[in-house]
């Protein structure tokens, strides 16, 4: 998979996308990350990106050119399954969506700052908008870096373990059920003994119970 990102801040997706999983799925070569600064696309030589918004109000706009510009260019070199939008006014991200893009082969993901981008923009290039909760950030580079991890580590070969991203945590609706590692007693708290008996059958039933009651504590609004 390849992903294009067009961000003003590059540097703040460098760092969580090169290390752990996303290190390793890129070492092997099943994820390429590609970042685009939008300011060298700017209107001119002051590195002009953003402008006032029509009808007055506070904060800046992204300007259509810079972002048409660069939309365009990677446009023409291959062919986008989406054209995402990162906004706090997109459709909330969720694991199933995570996993429809994790499909795709060519993603591009376009961060906005300030009040946003130019809805013609929007209007005319996006494909998908998503939000990744009902909080606001400063820009949609942090959105985009969960977005990538999210979706990284289910390309088919980046985790270890290939079963390990089907027992996360929503991923069958259900949040996970709790796991120890040793000590089998620590601080007086001890393993459940069901965990230590090698009984699987028993194992998996516990931990079914366990990522049912969880949820149902936790998460009623999951358990329909
Ligand atoms: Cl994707 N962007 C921004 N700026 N704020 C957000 C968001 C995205 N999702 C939630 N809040």
């Amino acid at each position: 998979m390849r992903i294009d990102i067009v961000t003003l801040l590059p540097e703040l997706l460098e760092s969580p996308l090169n290390h752990s999983i996303m290190q390793r799925a890129k070492e092997r070569g099943l994820l390429n990350i590609h970042l685009h600064q939008l300011r060298d696309y700017a209107i001119n030589k002051h590195g002009q990106v953003d402008d006032m918004q029509y009808g007055g109000g506070a904060g800046m706009v992204i300007m259509c050119e810079p972002l048409s510009k660069v939309i365009e260019k990677l446009k023409s070199e291959r062919e986008y399954d989406e054209i995402i939008y990162l906004t706090p006014d997109g459709k909330t991200f969720q694991q199933k969506i995570a996993n429809t893009l994790s499909l795709k082969n060519n993603l591009m993901m376009i961060c906005g700052h300030y009040k946003g981008i130019d809805q013609r923009i929007r209007d005319l290039y996006i494909t998908l908008e998503i939000s990744i909760g009902d909080y606001v950030l400063s820009g949609g580079e942090l959105a985009a870096a969960i977005l990538v991890d999210s979706i990284g580590r289910l390309i088919p070969g980046v985790l270890n373990d290939e079963t390990s991203a089907l027992t996360d945590s929503h991923q069958d609706g259900l949040l996970a059920p709790p796991v120890y590692t040793r000590p089998a007693e620590f601080k007086g708290l001890n393993v459940p003994e069901v965990l230590l008996n090698g009984n699987f059958k028993l194992i998996d039933e516990w931990r079914q119970d366990q990522a049912i009651q969880r949820t149902e504590e936790r998460r009623p609004d999951l358990m329909e």
